[in-house]
């Protein structure tokens, strides 16, 4: 399968990547970190968990935290077009032998919703009911932090980029860019697909999986990054800030990457780009173009290539993870 291709008539219509769900191992500490610090806005607290929303959000949450012994990752989510997408999505993953759970009330504010240990182990969450909530976009008297506007992406971490891209292409997710070695295969090394019309809903990074790589947040402009930066330094957030800013060579945003108190990854990204088009043509990086990554050639720290989120299967467990068939190397900068 090629990097053009998707399937264009899908077995259900996905919208956009809409959130995820953390364990965590203290609500407040939790709270200080995505609301106090990053600016995201508390819908809900129960007593085991944290429902937040950013600015643009128009639905009760785009992230969940929950209190969990285990800092792994719960489940994705992403929403699709109409409630009779839910029981397509459902029939599919059936039709494919992957286990499948429906869920009412497991998230406050969710309608009926089915999870799904995918093909290449994740557990995702399909839904499209949402309870409606004010949006926040004009409260410029709420506004802190990053003033996060909406979860843009899910970034998984898998141990084989081709497969896994097979996958998500025969949802119907579509290659913007991706990242290759220069043999005779054009062998792939990351990829990154979209529902909405922006660079992804889902990008693909090669290493030990599945795990979550990251959480990619939109924020309005650089200045939000800054800013962010500036307040997590001062106060005494400092390990927090894991890699940037800078400029992304892949989809041109403006980002940085940050470490929750429990390791969870979250980038504040901005300034990518429109996708819409039909006949858009995906753009390829070579792997050894040290520009890739960080468009100003600064070296990424360890750590993000290393480390990554555990994800959880349908009972809570821990899924084992798999070594990759491609290491992506860092390049020298000369
Ligand atoms: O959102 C992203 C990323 O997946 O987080 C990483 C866009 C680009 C990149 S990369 O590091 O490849 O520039
Ligand atoms: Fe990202």
């Amino acid at each position: 399968m090629h990097v053009l291709d998707y399937a264009a008539d899908p077995p259900f219509d996905v919208v956009r990547a809409a959130h995820a769900e953390l364990g965590v191992a203290d609500l407040d500490a939790s709270a200080r970190f995505y609301v106090d610090l990053l600016g995201f806005h508390l819908t809900e607290r129960t007593a085991d968990a944290l429902y937040l929303r950013a600015m643009e959000d128009t639905h009760h949450h785009s992230l969940v935290l929950r209190r969990s012994d285990l800092a792994a990752v719960g489940h994705l989510a992403y929403r699709v077009r109409t409630p009779a997408d839910v029981q397509l999505a459902a029939d599919h993953f059936e039709s494919l032998g992957c286990e499948t759970r429906w869920v009412e009330d497991a998230e406050v504010g969710q309608g009926p919703a089915v999870r799904v240990h995918d093909p290449i182990g994740f557990t995702i969450e399909f839904f499209h009911e949402m309870s409606r909530v004010e949006r926040l976009l004009q409260r410029f008297d709420l506004q802190r932090g990053a003033q996060p506007a909406r979860v843009d992406h899910l970034n998984i971490q898998v141990p084989d980029v081709q497969r896994a891209f097979e996958h998500w292409a025969s949802l119907g997710f579509r290659c913007t860019e991706y990242i290759a070695q220069d043999d005779a295969q054009d062998t792939l090394v990351a990829v990154w697909l979209h529902r909405k019309s922006t660079v992804h809903d889902v990008a693909l990074t090669p290493g030990p999986g599945p795990q979550l790589h990251h959480i990619g947040v939109w924020v309005a402009d650089t200045d939000s990054v800054l800013r962010t930066c500036d307040a997590l330094a001062a106060a005494d957030f400092v390990p927090s800030i894991e890699r940037g800013p800078g400029r992304h060579g892949v989809s041109n945003a403006f980002y940085v990457y940050l470490r929750d108190p429990d390791g969870h990854r979250i980038e504040l990204y901005t300034y990518d780009y429109y996708t819409g088009d039909p006949d858009l043509i995906p753009i390829r990086w070579s792997v050894d173009d040290v520009r890739r990554r960080s468009f100003w050639g600064h070296p990424i720290p360890e750590s993000w290539w290393r480390e990554a989120s555990t994800i959880c299967d349908l009972d809570g467990n821990p899924v084992e993870t798999r070594q990759p068939n491609v290491i992506e190397e860092p390049v020298a900068v000369d």
